[in-house]
């Protein structure tokens, strides 16, 4: 019995099980398998702007097709977007001037899909800037957004003269800047180096599709968990009573402690800093996490002390496990900003993907 137990729990030398001929497969199927990166994270944080982001870097410009349907998804974002943010700042007890309450109520109408090549509705052009330019509008975004309008808002906003022109054909950025709500999984595989593929698996990030995470960790070399830097002072789109930033802390916790992922390797991008440094100088962390003991406006310190916030969670759930926490600041919109942190997330990837029953060095 004791021999037979043996038998079955001795690992086999690799000579002694394949041949000359099966081993050699088996090392050309483990040099083909893909280096496999989840990009997990809240609704909003950035993760689908990564995934263009590598779709732009790996196969180069977006096709014809591409383009037509960011396009009129860039028009929804912004009649849908003005809508429902103008909403939500009404229930936090903020509302647009007077003369422009009469726009609020049609806005609603403007945002009907648009069919293929069919310019934007020219007639909502000055609507859109009037809500936009509405002292109101304007005051909450120069306070710090606390309402949470979408932050593509104020890019698109500024740019209406081009995006209404009838040749109107959307740039990488305006891409970049265009957000869908992402449900189910999301795949590309994208080439790395000669024989190995890099397969990125973009998760929805909302409280109702994080329970998919589970089912997408088999086989994964690296998790990029991505924060909204600048969301400290917002709340979740989907439960007006949790804080962003703090769901996110919760988020990391579980994510660090969660038994299938604890031989991979975990990449934090603290992300959205350029919407972070403008808003730190108008928005209090101290009025937010109440610990916070570093001077008001400056974005040095704000970043140092969420980092901590996330090294202390890390260095807690990683404790028996002799783990390394990764962190990089990161502006998702900024595409030489991310093929630097990408950069480096694949060769934290590759590293664990020749050698995964190592754990990595502290
Ligand atoms: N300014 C700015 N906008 C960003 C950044 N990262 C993402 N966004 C925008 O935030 C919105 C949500 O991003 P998205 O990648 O869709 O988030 P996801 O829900 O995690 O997939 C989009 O409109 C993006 O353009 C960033 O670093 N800076
Ligand atoms: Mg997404």
């Amino acid at each position: 019995m004791g021999a037979c137990v043996s038998s079955i729990n001795r690992p086999r030398k690799y000579s002694e099980v394949l041949s000359e001929s099966e081993q050699e497969k088996t090392i050309q199927a483990a040099v083909r398998r893909p280096v496999k990166i989840l990009l997990l994270g809240s609704s909003g944080s950035g993760k689908t702007t990564i995934f263009k982001q590598m779709r732009l870097v790996h196969y180069g410009p977006f096709t014809r097709q591409e383009t037509e349907s960011y396009r009129q998804l860039i028009y929804l974002n912004i009649t849908d977007g003005l809508h429902a943010g103008i909403s939500r700042m009404n229930a936090s007890g903020f509302s647009v001037t007077e003369e422009n309450r009469e726009l609020l109520r049609t806005v609603a109408e403007y945002g009907h899909d648009l069919k293929d090549d069919e310019p934007f509705l020219t007639e909502y052009r000055h609507p859109i800037e009037w809500l936009w330019k509405d002292p109101n509008v304007q005051a909450m975004y120069a306070n710090g957004n606390q309402a949470g309008l979408p932050e593509n808002l104020s890019y698109f906003c500024q740019n209406l003269d081009r995006l209404f022109n009838r040749r109107f054909v959307p740039s990488n950025q305006d891409i970049l800047h265009a957000h869908v709500r992402s449900t189910g999984i999301a795949k590309a595989c994208f080439s790395l180096q000669p024989g190995r593929d890099l397969l990125l698996v973009d998760i929805g990030g909302s409280r109702s599709e994080r329970r998919k995470w589970r089912h997408c960790a088999d086989g994964a070399n690296a998790v990029v968990f991505m924060v909204n830097l600048a969301g400290y002072n917002q709340s979740l789109r989907e439960d007006e009573d949790t804080n962003q930033m703090e769901d996110a802390l919760d988020l990391w916790e579980q994510t660090c402690r969660a038994p299938w992922f604890r031989d991979t390797v975990f990449i934090l991008l603290l992300n959205q800093n350029d919407v972070f440094e403008e808003k730190i100088m108008r928005s209090n962390i101290k009025d937010f996490f109440p610990d916070y003991k570093g001077p008001a406006g400056n974005a040095d310190a704000g970043r140092r002390y969420f980092k901590d916030r996330f090294r202390t969670i890390a260095r807690e759930a990683f404790t028996a496990q002799n783990r390394q926490f990764y962190c990089h600041f990161t502006t998702a919109t900024n595409t030489m900003n991310i093929r630097l942190a990408m950069a480096a997330v694949q060769v934290l990837s590759l590293q664990h993907a020749s050698n995964p029953a190592n754990p990595q060095a502290l």
